[in-house]
């Protein structure tokens, strides 16, 4: 049997609890969820951004419980019930942008200018083909090198290294957003706040918060942690006054902004209900279906809306 059906905390703790708890009521509006998964968490964080009224109920995704294959034919979390429609829809990001479009009363995610909002959607496929794979790449790869994800040196320097450019790409990103944007696209947003687009929050931010909050979990459980460069460290890749300083400062601009975001922190357990859940991902021995795509060395199951 696998090891994750049974999950060493079946529900929510911390202040993920006390949201869990407000939204248990009936509602036509359901996320079926973990408190574990990253993916759902993308879409918890927009319900909670726009405070659309829901029903958030736990489920252990493990199980495949007929009911939620039902649902669900894939059988993963988020998937999520729509009032009035027969069919649930699933895979966070289409999820996440539903929420946005289909409950415009709220703050909206992305931009109105249509160009500006291709370009955000070709970064949440960055976040979905080059971060996140990267991130399990990393907390799975074992000192032997035996993963199998690649063929790199073993110990993960391979990995790190993806995880560290994919991230590095995206913060350099945000420098041009902060620069130079469009003429024409300036009424959108604007510069001089901690996110991908400046000032405003959007999906491309809710995309990647949720391995950005569990990054701490690599430098927990690998000796070689994350790979990216620390502020005051005597680091090579961080020169003081170098070029790559002013990008991993904006990165870090970028992540303290993220983790300490209310809509990100109010769909968080304890943190060390955390460590015992990843676990089984740095001793590469879960089976779940993101474990095993890894493993493989195939990244993540292909069912990416935005993926390659
Ligand atoms: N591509 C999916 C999405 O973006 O929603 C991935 C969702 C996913 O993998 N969820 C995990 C799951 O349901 C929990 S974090 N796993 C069940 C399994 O692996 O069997």
């Amino acid at each position: 049997a696998s090891p994750d059906l049974s999950l060493s905390h079946p529900s929510p703790s911390g202040a993920a609890f006390e949201l869990a708890q407000a939204h248990s009521s009936p509602e036509p509006l359901k996320l079926y969820g973990g408190w574990f998964c990253p993916f759902v968490q993308r879409a918890w964080i927009v319900l909670v951004e726009k405070e659309i009224p829901h029903q958030y109920i736990e489920i252990n995704p493990y199980h495949k419980a007929p009911e939620f294959l039902a649902l669900n034919p894939r059988g993963l979390i988020p998937t999520l019930a729509v009032p009035g429609r027969s069919g649930a829809l699933y895979e966070s990001t289409v999820v996440c942008e539903f929420l946005d479009e289909g409950y415009p009363q709220g703050p909206r995610l992305m931009p109105e200018d249509a160009y500006e909002r291709a370009r955000c959607r070709l970064w949440i496929n960055h976040v979905a083909t080059r971060i996140v794979p990267a991130w399990y790449r990393v907390m799975q790869a074992q000192p032997d090198g035996e993963q199998g994800s690649g063929g790199g040196g073993g110990g993960g320097e391979e990995e790190r290294k993806k995880l560290v450019e994919g991230i590095k790409a995206f913060a350099r990103e945000m420098m041009n957003n902060d620069g130079g944007c469009d003429e024409k696209s300036k009424g959108d947003h604007s510069s001089g706040g901690p996110w991908f687009l400046g000032s405003k929050f959007s999906l491309v931010d809710v995309s990647l918060a949720p391995w950005a909050k569990r990054l701490w979990l690599i430098d927990y459980y690998k000796p070689g942690g994350t790979g990216i460069p620390k502020k005051g460290g005597n680091d090579p890749g961080r020169e003081s006054g170098s070029e790559d300083e002013i990008v991993w400062d904006r990165w870090d601009q970028w992540l303290e902004a993220a983790v300490k975001r209310d809509s990100v922190v109010r769909t968080w357990s304890e943190d060390e209900k955390y460590i015992g859940v990843y676990k089984r991902y740095a001793e590469n021995t879960t089976e779940s279906e993101v474990a095993r795509a890894t493993r493989a060395g195939k990244g993540l199951p292909s069912h990416h809306y935005y993926g390659a």
